[in-house]
């Protein structure tokens, strides 16, 4: 959710803060603006649109100076209009902030500062903030800003300046803040890809912190003004891996990306000889008794795919359920449940708050995390990074599939420390998921076949996808996948309970995606296909190298290569993101930034 970027240096502010911004318009992209100290005060830019909207407004409008702020917008208060967008400011201009978040009491602070005079210019919860500075500074902004949020209640990464003062006072709780450092010069953003072209070495705030900014140093207290010590760190993730690589999409860039992906999710990771996994976790399987999953949107796909490994493999009762229906359903957690929580980002509210719940309950807590140094990986007993990139397309390709990879590990983790899974059957498993990145390499050659599938059905108003368990998940972020980048409506159900219901939906209209690769249930999956073929539905199948069955059956056929069936997903998967990417294309859809839709979903 939005995008904060901030700079004081010796570079003009607003390159810096508009590369930040581009770096960054994947979190929220409603409206734009930046705010300059400039020799004549603070200038604020700001408009509704794009960020591209915000670069024609600044042509011509000579900004100079060494400190500003920057923010992109994905609205929760007050429609995407010009006045909405941030920074927002006092009405002398003096003082002017960007905020992600929400506070939940804006407007009872709203009116007791319009009847002590306050004028506002926007419908934003926002900025409030900015007048509740003005009342309290006395000449120390870093004093004021923690007295004003000591007023607030609720979610924020904030950003203020004020024209007085060489510095930046930054704030969070919840919303995600990062420090960049540099020589002579530091920088501020809402995640790290906006500070790697100038720097690497970074602090992350956490929740509670207060950091003055300026060019020499950054100072960090709590809201008492109490002094904390931060720790920098150093990032690894390259600037390239951050920009498109000659790639039209990020998306696409990062769908080719997943065979490198998988390498590093699961490098270092498998034991062969042993039949094991290493996965350098304290935890003990054998203290589990039940997996609770926690995960929103694409991760909670994974977390399903986890759900069927955890019990295939491991013998572990594991419920799956999506985190905003979990924190409220009262669950039944004690010391011997173990909630896995899954995220790219590490900073899904709903994931977070979910597993805060999880956590007072009693549960022991792992989180499977993309992003290092997030909040989820301070919040539970241990991580298991998947290593997967900055990921900047705001529909997950690349993380998912190496969430999958993750939850392979640990399901063969788990097998082997609770004495369920036998050392030959996990060499067997081990050996398959060694040739996933290149299996995954061969179904990016596919592309050229896809992109012909997605001409002769991108018109279609709706779509149908259906798999069987381990492809159930797969169906479901396939649906996902679609829906979200190309608005086709796309439903997906478990094949067999088709009948039940869907069923109804069959005609020649509707393309009905199946996942028909080998396994157990494969049989079962034909006799899907032929109740979808006898409603003259059009079929189009993924289904296993070598299956010449399946083109008698249906019109589309999708080869992915032969796989263990409990890794089938992993190579399944990547054809229907490819499908989602060609159709949404086809349709001139804006593939990274789809409508309505943010990257890291940082609001309730
Ligand atoms: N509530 C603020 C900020 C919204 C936000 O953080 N979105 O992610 C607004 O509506 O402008």
């Amino acid at each position: 959710m939005c995008g904060i970027v901030g700079y004081v240096g010796f570079r003009k502010a607003t390159d810096v803060l508009l590369d930040g911004l581009r770096r960054l318009e994947y979190r929220g992209y409603d409206s734009a603006g930046v705010a300059v100290r400039t020799p004549e005060g603070l200038r604020v830019v700001k408009r509704s649109g794009k960020l591209s909207a915000l670069e024609e407004a600044l042509k011509g409008v000579e900004l100079s100076g060494n400190l500003g702020i920057g923010h992109t917008r994905w609205a929760t208060h007050g429609a995407p209009t010009d006045p909405n967008a941030h920074p927002h400011a006092t009405e002398d201009g003096r003082i002017t902030l960007i905020h992600n978040g929400i506070f939940e009491n804006y407007l009872e602070l709203k009116e007791a500062l319009k009847a002590r005079g306050h004028g506002f210019r926007s419908e934003t919860d926002s900025e409030v903030l900015a007048h509740l500075v003005e009342e309290k500074y006395r000449g120390d902004l870093f004093l004021a800003v923690r007295e004003a949020l000591e007023e607030v209640r609720g979610a924020y990464a904030v950003a203020v300046i004020h024209a007085g003062h060489e510095e930046i006072v930054a704030a969070r709780t919840v919303s995600p803040l990062v420090i960049g450092l540099g020589e002579g010069e530091n920088f501020l953003a809402s995640d790290v890809p906006a500070l790697l072209p100038y720097t690497r070495r970074v602090i992350f705030l956490h929740d509670g912190d207060v950091a003055r900014i300026t060019r020499e140093g950054v100072e960090i207290t709590d809201l008492q003004g109490r002094p904390v010590a931060r720790e920098a760190v150093e990032v690894d993730w390259t600037l390239e891996a951050a920009e498109k690589g000659g790639f039209p999409h990020y998306m696409l860039k990062e769908i080719h990306e997943q065979p490198w992906v998988l390498e590093s999710t699961l490098g270092g990771r498998l034991l062969e000889e042993e039949g094991d996994v290493a996965l350098d976790l304290a935890l003990d399987p054998k203290e589990v008794e039940r997996v609770q999953v926690i995960a929103c949107g694409t991760a909670s796909y994974a977390g399903l795919y986890g759900k069927y490994l955890l019990e295939a493999l491991a013998r572990i009762p594991t419920e799956w359920d999506v985190a905003s229906e979990y924190r409220y359903r009262d669950p039944l957690v004690d010391g011997k449940t173990l909630a896995l929580a899954i995220s790219q980002s590490g900073e899904t509210i709903d994931t977070l708050e979910a597993l805060r719940e999880a956590r007072r309950k009693g549960a022991r807590t792992l989180g499977v995390v993309n992003a290092k140094g997030s909040s989820l990986t301070r919040e539970v007993e241990e991580v298991l990074y998947i290593h997967a990139g900055p990921e900047i397309g705001v529909a997950s390709t690349k993380a998912y599939l190496a969430m999958l990879a993750a939850m392979a590990l640990l399901a063969v983790r788990f097998g082997r420390a609770r004495g369920v899974l036998d050392r030959e059957a996990s060499r067997g498993l081990i050996r398959e998921m060694r040739k996933l990145p290149r299996l995954v390499e061969e179904v990016l050659e596919k592309r050229p076949l896809i992109a012909h599938v997605a001409e002769k059905y991108h018109q279609a108003q709706d779509f149908l996808f259906l798999g069987r368990h381990v492809q159930t998940p797969t169906a479901y972020e396939g649906a996902l996948k679609l829906k979200e980048i190309s608005y086709i409506h796309a439903e997906a159900y478990p094949a067999g309970e088709m009948k039940h219901g869907p069923i109804a939906l069959i005609d020649e209209h509707l393309p009905v995606v199946v996942l028909a690769t080998q396994g157990p249930l494969y049989e079962k999956t034909l006799s899907n296909i032929q109740e979808v073929r006898a409603r003259g539905g059009k079929v189009i199948a993924i289904a296993t190298e070598g299956d010449e069955e399946i083109r008698k059956l249906a019109q589309e056929v999708i080869y992915v290569p032969q796989v263990h069936p409990l890794l089938a997903p992993i190579v399944s998967v990547v054809p229907l993101q490819l499908l989602a990417y060609e159709i949404a294309v086809l349709l001139g859809r804006d593939v990274d930034q789809p409508r309505n839709l943010a990257k890291s979903v940082t609001v309730e």
